[in-house]
């Protein structure tokens, strides 16, 4: 096993105590090694998948390959096949159902894009599937009626119940493969938007320069942890981060430089940030990290390890080596006295304050936790 692992997994077995101080000291720089080692290598992943990774799969991608589902509702095994007949040669995934409850089933269970449906039924008639259709969630479904019925009060109806078209039998097969081909533009047309509104949630929520979480999406994240923590009584933890010195690492390697580094702060928090818990960019050079469930300890040290991390760490632009330090604030939720979302920032913002002007490079927890406090190391390491 290579020695910076074997130094890792000491390392980690010693945070419940147990090594002597000076293989302890041996082991934290190993570990510490370990760790950029291992930072390296998630950039490099990152870099090479990064956009998998971060990114669920693509919702467009699925309409590339639409082939409309079509659910036959029919109790005539005449009427069933002669329908069967017309839809079987072209390309449509075809399902039946021999009455209204069978057809209210398939649909639960298939979802299909497209409902060809007999008026009169046994059971649930094609114009009450029609409703129990519309009452129900999920993607929109274009259903066409198909009956002896011609009134207009007739057709009102089944268009009131909602049936999106309305064929009489006897029906012209070309007519009735034209309204599935206008149920199909119609039903594509409605995925399509639903996919793009998927991807406008997702962008409206979602940092551009780093594919974090934006300020809307971390701090609503927060809250909802704030209330679930308060609720059920655990820990909750809002770290503010604010890169130092950051309008000269701009003026020194110019704004590239400076968004590369806005970007490898990024990988950081998220390698060293549980997937239950939330690191979002507030703007600028502002991160928020919540996490929730760590004691007082481990917080710190995840912390302090983050921002040791950052340190140590450079990227390379224009073949310069830029390395930039950043300082944290920290405030608590514990599990006790009730507050705000708003309070917990601004707590964390004036230790953030406190971090500043103590020198930057450091943690610094509000002091409103008097235990935590005594953990943050006062002096850069
Ligand atoms: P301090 O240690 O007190 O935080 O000093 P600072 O220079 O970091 O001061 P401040 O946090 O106020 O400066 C943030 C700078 O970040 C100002 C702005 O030019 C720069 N900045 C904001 N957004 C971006 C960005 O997307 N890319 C780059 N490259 N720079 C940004
Ligand atoms: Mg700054």
């Amino acid at each position: 096993m290579p020695s910076a692992l074997v130094a890792h997994i000491e390392y980690r077995k010693n945070l419940s105590g147990g090594l002597s101080t000076s293989k302890l000291q041996s082991y934290s720089a190993a570990h510490r090694r370990f760790r950029i080692l291992r930072g390296i290598l998630i950039r490099q992943i990152l870099q090479v998948y990064g956009s998998a990774l971060f990114r669920s799969p693509n919702p467009m991608s699925v309409l590339q390959t639409f082939v409309p589902r079509i659910l036959i509702a029919e109790d005539s095994p005449v009427s069933r096949k002669l329908l069967e007949t017309i839809l079987a040669e072209k390309p449509y995934d075809l399902c039946f159902a021999k009455n209204g409850r069978e057809a209210l089933d398939v649909f639960a269970q298939f979802r299909p894009d497209i409902i060809v449906t007999d008026w009169v039924m046994p059971d649930v008639s094609g114009v009450e599937l029609c409703r129990q259709v519309r009452k129900s969630q999920g993607p929109g479904t274009y259903i066409i009626l198909v009956t002896q019925k011609s009134e207009k009060e007739d057709l009102i109806e089944g268009l009131d119940a909602g049936a999106d078209d309305y064929l009489t039998k006897p029906f012209d097969a070309g007519e009735l493969l034209a309204r599935i081909r206008v149920g199909c533009r119609t039903v594509q047309m409605s995925r399509e938007i639903e996919a793009k509104n998927v991807l406008l949630e997702k962008a409206a929520r979602t940092d551009h320069l780093t594919g974090l979480p934006n300020r809307l999406a971390v701090e609503e994240f927060a809250a909802k942890q704030l209330s679930a923590a308060m609720r059920h009584r655990f820990s909750l933890w809002v770290i503010v981060a604010d890169l130092d010195k950051f309008k000269l690492v701009n003026d020194s390697y110019g704004h590239f430089g400076g968004d590369e580094t806005i970007k490898r702060f990024a990988t950081i928090l998220t390698a060293n940030t549980r997937a239950a818990d939330m690191c979002g960019r507030l703007g600028g050079d502002e991160f928020l990290i919540v996490m929730s469930h760590g004691n007082k300890k481990s917080i710190v040290q995840t912390i302090e390890r983050l921002r040791a991390d950052f340190a140590i760490d450079s990227c390379t632009v224009n073949g310069q080596a830029i390395s930039a330090t950043a300082s944290f604030g920290i405030a608590g939720f514990d599990g006790t006295e009730a507050t705000t979302l708003r309070e917990l920032i601004t707590n964390a913002d004036h230790a953030l304050y406190d971090a500043k002007a103590s020198g930057r490079n450091l943690v610094r927890a509000h002091v409103r936790i008097p235990a935590l406090s005594e953990l943050v190391p006062t002096a850069k390491r």
